[in-house]
């Protein structure tokens, strides 16, 4: 362990706590209007909210460089273990609340901008969200970028620059339709460019032999070039670095063929160059197969395992200590080809035998896998692979054979069907492989990697994903995080488990009352948001009923607005029987491929027309669905959700994360035993969850049940009624025949068993609408899962990777007293 000793900078120890805020405030101000004038060149007159925005950032960002410089020497001069965490995805959202409220700063920024002139909430506002990835497995990378800050783990994580993220979603008529998203029009605040920091890559072209030694000549080349995010822990202990790479030509501008007039021609190599890091694939657990994504994978992951090892060299001089300097985690197989580039890397280009090269990467890479759709698992073409990449493609055949050497009757390999089968290369090159729930991990063991977990039965582990307090209870609610500070102090934020301490005050006057009126209070914010943005009127006393995540057949959407159908049509034929009054709210994007979900999206609007027109219904059942949904979406919605939903067919769903979320901030989950549904019911206790539905292994059964469909729509009028009413066109008149693709899937094939699982999900609404009557009683089963869902933190699940698969120490991080600011 070492420990860490930071100076104090800018600010010169302050008598009081106050005072310091006020000088604090003060400098803030300051540097606001410096990198107002100095950096955007505007003066504060002629500045626009984004000018003050960016100004702000800079501020704060100048405030996190010496925090970031006093992490990376320590880490340096520590000689301590460095995590490197691959991904494809970075689902970061906005940065400016972040930063603030991690180095205390919010009180100092809220001041300093009223003596601008100017309003806090609406600069926060302004910030484009960074949208780098598609769903739960970028997420997940982002709250894990901020928890390997906040418990001191030195780390550094690598993905790309993409110049558009996820695409915009907008509806006409009830339809999707993708806009592009480009977060880098305005100048990005956060980033820092690092010119000098470039990698050339190669692709393509033919491998010789020269004296028993393999030589690479390649076709083609490009430049990756770094640009570093710091990402500044709570409270302002350590800071590491998100790195990021864009794709530059080797050689830029033709400027020969610029002079004989050839304008076009002579940009092209540029822009060719650049498409690489252009645009994120939208495809969240579908594979597409495309080359251009191969092109990325292998751009970003070469890219950076030469950073690590150029990171290396420079420390140390034998190769043999890699695995105890450099712990390499791939986030999924998209950067898999790091297990054969790793080995070229060191056989190839560093001269070590090819056995101790495979074991070397093997003992540096582990691998997460986060899901066992079998149409989401990565395969290329031997073909492509061996066209983009020919090197490699004789060092995946050379680890295939040498594991296959392994197995007394060849049983398994990573090639078949002239395929790579990515998982098992994966599988292959790390010494861990991790699953994302314990539910998901069995299923690995027992599905997926059946053969390799029994040739290799320590190597696949659980780590139960987890989400970040500070972003999604701290900042996303304010109100609960004050009563929950104001009851047992503020340990609770890089501490989570503290939470439990709760429990004890739910018996006093007035805690539950403050609970239930912070959930009242964010209910309220969002009706009146939903009044002024969607022009929906809501009864903010309604029950807030939120199934917000990608549109996918596994997850069900379809299932929930079923049922709303039906709930409707029950509520118009009986409108005195005492109803519990709901808003169903959606969010979430299809894949613009996905045309099943993209019909999907088209009912779900089309349904919400008719039904908030039905005046009848109108005091019981509004729906709406969000467009656009995103991070930023995501935390306006999560603290005033009543019910969380979490319907997806049991095995589907690896693990899933708004889930913990929603739990945290007291939302009730209606759920199937799926990911890590199954672990938060364990833990907020069965009677503080509405569990239905099959079991996984209950599905697989039920799917060889022949006309399982039609079978259960015969036993369930609700279900047979509200399927009917889409099939004859209630919700499309105007093309009455429009969602025959749906009511036919449903009710012959039904794979993801929405007909079968319907009737226990209505039943299990229907004791939700008789619980949500008793507001005592569901307020209290409301904070039961906020006092024990805090082992969702990824804080934790950071330190379970640490322990159990990156063999990393945290560096001791100085106290709060030490922080500066
Ligand atoms: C998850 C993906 C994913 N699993 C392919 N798989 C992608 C696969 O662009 N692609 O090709 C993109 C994403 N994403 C999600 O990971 C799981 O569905 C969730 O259950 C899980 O919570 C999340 C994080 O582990």
């Amino acid at each position: 362990m070492t420990s860490m000793t930071v100076g104090r900078v800018a600010n010169a120890p302050v008598a009081s706590a106050l005072e310091g805020d006020l000088v604090t405030s003060a400098d803030l101000r300051d540097s606001i209007l410096r990198h107002l004038t100095y950096d955007l060149g505007k003066e504060p007159e002629m500045a626009e909210i984004h000018d003050w925005r960016i100004a702000l950032s800079l501020a704060l960002r100048e405030r996190i460089v010496d925090h970031w410089f006093a992490s990376m020497r320590t880490a340096r001069h520590s000689g301590a273990k460095r995590v490197y965490y691959l991904s494809m995805e970075f689902l970061i959202g906005r940065l400016l609340e972040d930063s603030m409220v991690n180095l205390g700063l919010e009180e100092a920024a809220d001041r300093a901008l009223t003596d601008l002139g100017l309003n806090l909430q609406d600069i926060l506002a302004d910030e484009p969200d960074a949208a780098l990835g598609n769903g739960g497995l970028g997420r997940l990378a982002a709250c894990f970028m901020e928890s390997l800050a906040t418990v001191g783990c030195p780390a550094f994580g690598y993905g790309i620059r993409y110049e558009h993220g996820l695409f915009k979603q907008r509806f006409v008529q009830g339809r999707q339709v993708e806009e592009p998203e480009d977060w880098l029009q305005q100048r990005p605040a956060w980033e820092f460019e690092r010119s000098d920091i470039a990698f050339k890559l190669c692709f393509g072209g033919e491998v010789s032999e020269d004296g028993g030694k393999a030589v690479w000549h390649p076709e083609e080349a490009v430049v990756a070039k770094a640009y570093d995010t710091p990402i500044i822990s709570w409270q302002g202990r350590w800071a590491n670095t998100l790195r990021l790479w864009s794709a530059r030509p080797l050689h830029g501008f033709d400027l020969e063929r610029f002079n004989r007039g050839e304008f076009a021609a002579a940009a092209e190599p540029e822009a060719l160059a650049r498409t690489i890091s252009r645009v994120l694939y939208p495809d969240d657990t579908t594979e597409q197969g495309k080359e251009l994504r191969l092109k990325q994978e292998f751009f970003f992951t070469a890219a950076s395992l030469r950073d690590i090892l150029r990171r290396f060299e420079a420390e140390h001089d034998n190769l043999r200590l890699l695995p105890q300097k450099a712990a390499i985690q791939l986030n999924d197989t998209h950067p898999a080809i790091a297990g054969p580039e790793m080995v070229r890397l060191l056989h190839d280009e560093r001269g070590m035998e090819l056995d101790e090269a495979i074991v070397t990467a093997r003992a540096c890479l582990s691998y997460t896998n986060h899901t066992l759709m079998p149409e989401a698992l990565e395969r290329w073409p031997e073909h492509l692979m061996h066209r983009l990449l020919p090197r490699h493609m004789q060092l995946i055949e050379r680890i295939d054979a040498a594991h296959a050497v392994k197995q007394p009757t060849r049983q398994v390999s990573a090639l078949e069907h002239g395929e790579v089968k990515m998982g098992e290369l994966a599988f292959m090159m790390a010494h861990k492989v991790n699953g994302v729930s314990a539910l998901h991990t069995e299923l690995m063991k027992s599905t997926v990697f059946a053969e390799l977990h029994r040739l290799h039965p320590d190597r696949i582990v659980n780590q139960t994903n987890g989400v970040t307090p500070r972003r999604w209870v701290l900042s996303a609610n304010r109100r609960l995080s004050a009563l929950i500070t104001d009851t047992i102090g503020e340990g609770w934020v890089d501490d989570l488990e503290q939470l439990e301490q709760l429990e004890p005050y739910f018996g006093d006057a007035g805690f539950l009352d403050r609970y239930a009126a912070a959930k009242r209070e964010n209910k309220a914010d969002l009706s009146n948001w939903l009044a002024t943005e969607m022009d929906l009127k809501v009864d903010p006393t309604a029950l807030f009923d939120v199934q917000i995540k990608r549109i996918h057949e596994y997850k069900r959407q379809h299932m929930n607005l079923l049922e709303t159908i039906a709930l409707w049509k029950e509520i118009a034929a009986n409108p005195d029987a005492g109803w519990t009054p709901r808003v169903k709210i959606f969010a979430g994007k299809a894949a613009p491929g996905y045309v099943f979900a993209k019909e999907i999206v088209h009912l779900i609007n089309e349904v919400a027309a008719v039904i908030n027109a039905d005046p009848v219904t109108a005091p019981y059942l509004k729906v709406a669905f969000l467009p656009n949904y995103n991070v930023t979406l995501a935390e306006r919605l999560i603290p005033a959700a009543d019910l969380s939903e979490q319907i997806s067919t049991a095995g589907k769903e690896a693990s899933g994360t708004g889930n913990m979320k929603f739990a945290l901030n007291g939302a009730l989950t209606v759920g199937t035993l799926d990911g890590a549904n199954v672990e938060i019911r364990e833990r907020v206790g069965e009677e503080n969850f509405f569990l239905f539905g099959m079991t996984a292994d209950e599905v697989i059964a039920r799917r060889e049940v022949p006309g399982h469909a039609a079978q259960a729509i015969e036993a369930d009028a609700r279900l047979a009624g509200a399927l009917a009413d889409i099939g004859e066109g209630r919700f499309s008149p105007d093309d009455p025949g429009r969602y025959h693709g749906v009511t036919g899937n449903l009710s012959h094939h039904d794979y993801f068993l929405v007909c079968s699982d319907f009737t226990a999900y209505w039943e299990a609404q229907r004791r939700i609408d008789a619980a949500f009557a008793d507001q005592n009683a569901w307020m209290r089963m409301a904070a039961i899962n906020t006092a024990r869902s805090g082992w969702f933190s990824s804080d934790r699940a950071i330190r379970g990777y640490m322990a159990d698969i990156w063999n990393a120490e945290a560096l001791e991080v100085p106290g709060p007293g030490d922080v500066l600011h």
